[in-house]
């Protein structure tokens, strides 16, 4: 029971990376609270196990669901800024609305969850915040203007959370390749040729395969756990290989 009596904030918490997450730390003692925008009719509900309905791009709705929080718990120990959007299409075919809504659900949304979470991290002198961002903060695929843009300045915000509150907060973020969550399905099935580009996903890593939620799950949560007191404002790629490669000609081994 590594996480027996913590308490975590899932955003985006009832799908993909977000419900590894959520299962994760429930199975190893936590209390989970998942954000989200809506529940799921196969949502679990069990004791310890607490959904939220919020928007985290509303400043308004992240105040009250954090105050809910606290009325409940008197502590939150982990914050897991999981919740994103992407949106196809280059600077010229990206619509101000679609650049908006991409920046206000990876961006702002976790910005708010950090600024509503942060005083009581401070004040219970601990904490830990983790931005899922992705390996295109690093790295961009073709035309995803404002999700690589978005997830590069998520850099930013791990940096900047985790100079202003050291000692007592840490903030990492994690940066996943492809992984087989719902997004990248829905994302995939809007092309023309969904079992091409699904290929082409498999093919970019060295793994030949696309990651599992629960792989990025369990990196997430060694990142929370005190073992990893030593890291912070750091952004850890979970990539199969994909960020390093420069592309050529395989040979044979
Ligand atoms: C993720 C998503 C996926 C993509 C992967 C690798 O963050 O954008 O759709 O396959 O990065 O580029």
């Amino acid at each position: 029971m590594r996480f027996k009596d913590k308490t975590v904030v899932i955003s985006g918490g009832t799908k993909g990376i977000g419900a590894a997450c959520a299962t994760l730390f429930y199975d190893e003692g936590a209390n989970v609270i998942v954000l989200d925008i809506e529940k799921p009719f196969d949502f679990e509900t069990k004791a310890n196990w607490h959904y939220q309905n919020c928007n985290i791009a509303k400043g308004e709705e992240v105040r009250e669901a954090f105050s809910s929080i606290k009325s409940k718990f008197d502590h939150i120990d982990y914050l897991i800024n999981n919740a994103g959007i992407q949106k196809y299409g280059s600077v010229t075919e990206t619509s101000e609305s679609d650049w908006d809504l991409v920046f206000d659900v990876n961006l702002k949304g976790a910005f708010l969850c950090a600024q509503n979470a942060l005083p009581l991290m401070v004040s219970q002198k601990k904490g830990v915040i983790i931005n899922v961002a992705s390996v295109q903060a690093f790295v961009s695929q073709q035309k995803v203007a404002a999700y690589t843009t978005a997830k590069t300045a998520m850099l930013g915000l791990t940096r900047s959370i985790a100079i202003d509150y050291a000692p007592y907060v840490r903030c990492v973020a994690v940066c996943p390749g492809t992984i087989n969550t719902p997004m990248v399905h829905d994302s995939i099935a809007l092309s023309p040729n969904p079992d091409e580009v699904m290929q082409e996903c498999v093919d970019m890593h060295l793994t030949n395969r696309i990651g599992e939620p629960t792989e990025v799950a369990e990196l997430i949560a060694f990142l929370c756990e005190d073992k990893a007191s030593f890291i912070t404002g750091e952004a850890i790629r979970i990539d199969g290989g994909l960020g390093i490669s420069i592309g050529g000609s395989k040979k044979d081994i």
